[in-house]
């Protein structure tokens, strides 16, 4: 085993991870001498003025650094104020969050015109009725139309989403009517993503545009040409391909792994090439292949987002959040990790190469130095596949090292896609978020907090969003999941049924009544789209106010780390969301650009940004916004009722 220097300064693994699978692996990689991530991320002090964006390097003039303390004492050698760098630094962030999610929801557009064209033959279009539905719902005619003819128009009008340059993406159709009247009453109505990424590197060149509320306008269409866009394709045609979610059982957790298996991690973000693997896995040749090097199978787990994503569809057992990645290869048992784009850590490699695990890069757009690049191609899945599985059986074969898997999993239900949720609430024949508005009307539920994001080393894994979650079901909120922050709540339990004994009195009835979680976990980080469109539904059920706006609703990235994040924060705050972000934000408190995005936005008619470090003030902020907005709503005194009786239940069952 190739040995890395220890680091020097270590604080007992509890203390870096809620969770005790991570933590056994990261005392094991210390006695390994192998270093990982989480203490990485502990030796690591960030620049105190980069953390608070107050330097600039957009130019050579620079890089020029101003005093966070006295953010108006200085300015750049352009004479760039704190405003203007702080803006264009955010800006930047939002332009390549956006590109990431554009980029995937290109290549899985691109992938849907494969299948339609008939050059992709492994997959095919699986929900033939949500390809129908989404078509009427951005203006598409489909009445006798075949399926391919409503596939075609579809993939033409979609495809403005990123080639349009003037105009309103196609998506914007599905906003509720008033949100998109001060969009564009505001001028921020996204046309087409690439436009709207290149003008914002362009305003935010040296030189350019220099006034952060005219700045702030173009941060504000291309956040949007994310969330409305982008990262709205790739969820609704994903599901079009691979199918809709409804909620499945599946397992989370290190405990996942088996000794005695030859065990492939897939994590990434795009579903294709996991797709393609799981057809591999089942292949009898594999199998036996397997069975002669030992092995009693094969082990297919998910991890990161691509993970939660197949978890929501298939059941595909999860071994952990993007916190867990390096710690995962330190069991010994992963034979290979394959991976495609984004939140992959180049120190994977280091730490696959100390204990010869495979780490295999599949994507031409993201190879790390020191994998093995196998690419995979849609329209040959098998020639990649075929591949990592012979390696990974190679390997099982000549494992030399002891295998450590912590015996810890959780069961959880996932897959409470929107369309699920409309169904579970309203029945299969009136399938309708009247219920929910009902149930928010009449104070049972308190409001609805989106609680979605990252993992971060700068805290104890998953200890906001435990604590944050908690704290929130407690006081009758339902809190709708993605991403790495769903992995952390269904490690800790919260993803079953029975859960609802943690929630308040109100959401405990409802829950118990419905038979659902009082944490619904809707997928990846792509899939925040889906709590676009729940809260578009909300509105228009009625009874909530007429934006997104006025909904009594929340949302929180409480360990955030990836400009992704950044572009899905503004995204939620632009469609009217207040948005919370736990850690802290790189803006300098108290200068103008601060008060923009904390209080100026939301005088706009968008939402607003908010940060905290504690999850129970975190919890409180949201709280009393959602109270704030149940007081205008003029529902605040329904809260005085909340035990359901029984023409209540046989409402809400019937
Ligand atoms: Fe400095 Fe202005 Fe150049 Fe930025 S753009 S590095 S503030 S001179
Ligand atoms: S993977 S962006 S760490 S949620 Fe989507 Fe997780 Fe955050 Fe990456």
């Amino acid at each position: 085993m190739a040995k890395e220097i220890i680091t020097k300064k270590q604080v007992p693994a509890s203390d870096r991870t809620m969770c005790d699978a991570t933590a056994q692996m990261l005392e094991k990689a210390r006695r390994d001498g192998v270093i990982i991530d989480l203490d990485r991320g502990y030796d690591m002090k960030p620049c105190p003025i980069g953390v608070q964006s107050a330097c600039c390097k957009h130019c050579f003039m620079g890089p020029c650094r101003l005093n966070p303390r006295d953010p108006y004492k200085k300015v750049g050698v352009c004479g760039a104020t704190i405003d203007t760098i702080m803006s264009r630094n955010f800006g930047r962030m939002v332009a390549a969050g956006s590109a990431s999610h554009n980029d995937h929801g290109m290549n899985i557009l691109e992938l849907f015109k494969g299948i339609i064209d008939g050059k992709v033959k492994d997959f095919k279009i699986k929900n033939t009725f949500k390809l129908e539905e989404l078509a009427k719902s951005i203006g598409i005619d489909i009445e006798d139309k075949e399926i391919l003819e409503v596939a075609k128009e579809l993939y033409t009008e979609l495809e403005k989403t990123f080639s349009n340059v003037e105009g309103e993406m196609p998506f914007t159709k599905r906003v509720p009517k008033e949100t998109l009247e001060q969009w564009r009453r505001e001028g921020v109505v996204p046309r087409g993503a690439m436009r709207e990424i290149m003008e914002l590197m362009s305003r935010t060149h040296i030189g350019c545009d220099q006034d952060y509320n005219n700045l702030s306008k173009q941060i504000t269409r291309t956040a949007l040409a994310d969330g409305w866009g982008g990262s709205m394709i790739a969820t609704e045609l994903s599901d079009i391909m691979f199918g809709t979610p409804s909620p499945t059982l599946a397992d989370v957790n290190m405990g996942v792994l088996k000794e005695d298996h030859v065990n492939i991690i897939v994590h990434g973000h795009e579903p294709a090439m996991f797709e393609a693997m799981l057809a591999g896995v089942n292949d009898k040749f594999f199998i036996d292949a397997a069975k002669e090097k030992g092995a009693k199978g094969i082990n297919l787990v998910g991890m990161c987002c691509s993970g939660a994503e197949m978890m929501s569809r298939h059941g595909v057992p999860h071994a952990g959040s993007f916190g867990s990645t390096e710690a995962v290869i330190v069991t010994g048992a992963v034979d290979a990790m394959v991976v495609d784009i984004q939140c992959i850590k180049q120190g994977l490699a280091s730490v696959a190469k100390c204990y010869d695990t495979y780490l295999i890069t599949t994507n031409p757009r993201a190879h790390i130095e020191g994998a093995t690049h196998i690419e995979f191609e849609e329209t040959n899945p098998g020639k990649c596949i075929d591949d990592v599985l012979s390696k990974a059986i190679a390997r099982f074969g000549t494992r030399s090292m002891p295998v450590e898997i912590p015996q810890i999993t959780q069961s959880g239900i996932h897959g409470f896609s929107h369309e699920y949720i409309e169904y579970m609430l309203g029945g299969v024949y009136r399938g309708s978020y009247t219920p929910l508005n009902d149930n928010i009307i009449n104070g049972r539920i308190r409001g609805v907090a989106g609680v979605v994001g990252c993992t971060n080393p700068k805290v104890k894994q998953d200890s906001i969003h435990i604590e944050l979650v908690k704290e929130l079901i407690k006081n009758d909120v339902l809190v709708l999941q993605t991403g790495c922050s769903q992995i952390s709540l269904a490690k800790a339990g919260f993803l079953v049924p029975e859960a609802a004994c943690l929630a308040g009195d109100g959401l405990a009835e409802v829950c118990e009544t419905v038979g659902m979680p009082p944490v619904l976990g809707l997928g990846s980080c792509v899939d925040n789209t889906r709590i676009l469109i729940a809260a578009s539904a909300m509105v228009k059920a009625g009874g909530l106010g007429n934006t997104i706006a006025d909904l009594p609703v929340a949302g929180c990235a409480p360990e955030w780390m990836s400009e992704k994040a950044i572009a899905i924060g503004q995204y939620f705050v632009a469609s009217g969301v207040y948005t919370v972000f736990g850690i802290g934000l790189p803006i300098v408190k108290g200068t103008k650009y601060y008060d923009y995005l904390f209080n100026g936005m939301e005088k706009q008619g968008f939402g607003k940004w908010g940060t905290a470090s504690d999850p129970h003030e975190i919890a409180q902020m949201m709280i009393a916004h959602i109270d704030k907005k149940r007081k205008q709503l003029g529902i605040d005194k329904a809260r005085e009722r909340t035990l359901v009786d029984m023409s209540d239940r046989r409402q809400l069952t019937a």
